[in-house]
């Protein structure tokens, strides 16, 4: 199967070396049993430090996600020192270069890719690009939510959505830098055109990611086509 993997930058980093070695050995793994492995890394609270404080320094948005790209890179470097030689030596800036290492039989790794869009849109895009089988988001929250589960105890996972369901779902959530909707609304056009499966889970442990690629079984919100 191709797959990829989009890693939320809260699930990932600035987490200890332990954390991101688990999802190394993940990605690794699902390599070593035949798959073909995208993998692209979100910012997380370093992302969201940096556009806080530039923003109480006067930064536009462009400028605010422009740092926001970088840091992704840098968390996308993190996941490059933990894996094998299988993978690329450095964060793919493009689609081209992410799609060429993936043919070559390279693990590859992306950051953020140009202001705007966050790198849900860049695993969208990227699954699509590849003709993915499989779109994974590994996330903070375990799945897609009828409301913020941080802010209202109320609010209810859905098992199930289509995508044009989940463009309706995310529609009306804020979008500035460092925003935080479960899956963003670009992301969610894209994986409407492209009908590529996707599924939102808790990514916070690493093994769910190897679970839903081997047996299609998780607990998070599956995306139909
Ligand atoms: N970002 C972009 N373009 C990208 C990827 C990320 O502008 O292609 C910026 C956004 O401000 C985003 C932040 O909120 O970097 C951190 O990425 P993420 O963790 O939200 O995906």
């Amino acid at each position: 199967m191709k797959i990829i993997v989009s890693l939320g930058g809260s699930v990932l980093a600035p987490r200890d070396s332990e954390r991101v070695g688990a999802h190394a050995t993940v990605i690794e793994g699902l390599a070593e049993e035949g798959h073909t492995v995208g993998a692209v890394v979100g910012g997380g609270t370093v992302a969201r430090k940096y556009i806080h404080t530039a923003r109480e320094l006067g930064a536009n948005e462009i400028e605010l996600d422009q740092l926001g790209v970088d840091t992704t890179r840098l968390n996308a470097r993190l996941l490059i020192a933990a894996l094998s030689e299988r993978a690329a030596t450095r964060p793919a800036r493009d689609y081209e270069t992410a799609g060429a290492a993936l043919r070559r039989g390279e693990i590859a790794v992306m950051g953020g890719v140009t202001p705007g869009q966050t790198t849900d849109a860049v695993s969208a895009a990227l699954a699509e690009y590849v003709n993915a089988d499989l779109l994974v988001y590994a996330t903070s929250v375990p799945g897609v939510f009828d409301a913020d589960p941080d802010e209202n105890p109320d609010a209810q996972r859905f098992d199930r959505l289509s995508a044009g369901e989940l463009v309706d779902v995310i529609a009306d959530i804020e979008m500035t830098a460092g925003s935080s909707a479960p899956v963003d609304l670009l992301a969610a056009k894209i994986i409407e055109r492209s009908g590529v499966r996707t599924v939102v889970l808790d990514g916070t442990d690493p093994d769910r990611i190897g679970h839903v690629v081997n047996t299609g079984e998780h607990d998070g919100t599956d995306i139909v086509p």
